[in-house]
């Protein structure tokens, strides 16, 4: 199994990746491994990403179905710096993502 002991930053390090944590939301549910998957790279890569689950709220349901055009969950929902919003589908893709933007 990979380690899951989270990354540790300086504290301006990790006030920097808070403040561009708040602009991802990762679509998810409990039983989907493909989400445990992602959920462990947030946990390890140690990133406050608001999780949005989409079996227990409806409204997060139709929020990634009208944003993103699937329901399919992993999505990683990214407003970028100009407003924009970018929905990433595919677990793989999504840690690849974290990895090089935060790891
Ligand atoms: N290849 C995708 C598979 C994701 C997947 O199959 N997710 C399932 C849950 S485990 C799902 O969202 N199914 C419902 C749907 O597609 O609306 C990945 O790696 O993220």
């Amino acid at each position: 199994m990979f380690s899951s002991i989270p990354l540790e930053r300086s504290a301006e390090a990790q006030a920097d990746v808070d403040r561009a944590c708040q602009r991802l939301a990762l679509y998810h549910f409990m039983s989907c491994p493909f989400c445990q998957r992602v959920r462990s790279q947030v946990e390890r890569l140690a990133l406050p990403i608001e999780l949005r689950d989409t079996q227990r709220d409806p409204r997060h349901r139709q929020e990634l179905m009208a944003g993103g055009g699937r329901t399919m969950v992993p999505c990683l929902r990214i407003e970028k710096a100009d407003g924009t919003l970018e929905w990433m589908y595919e677990s793989a893709d999504i840690n690849r993502y974290l990895e090089q933007r935060f790891g």
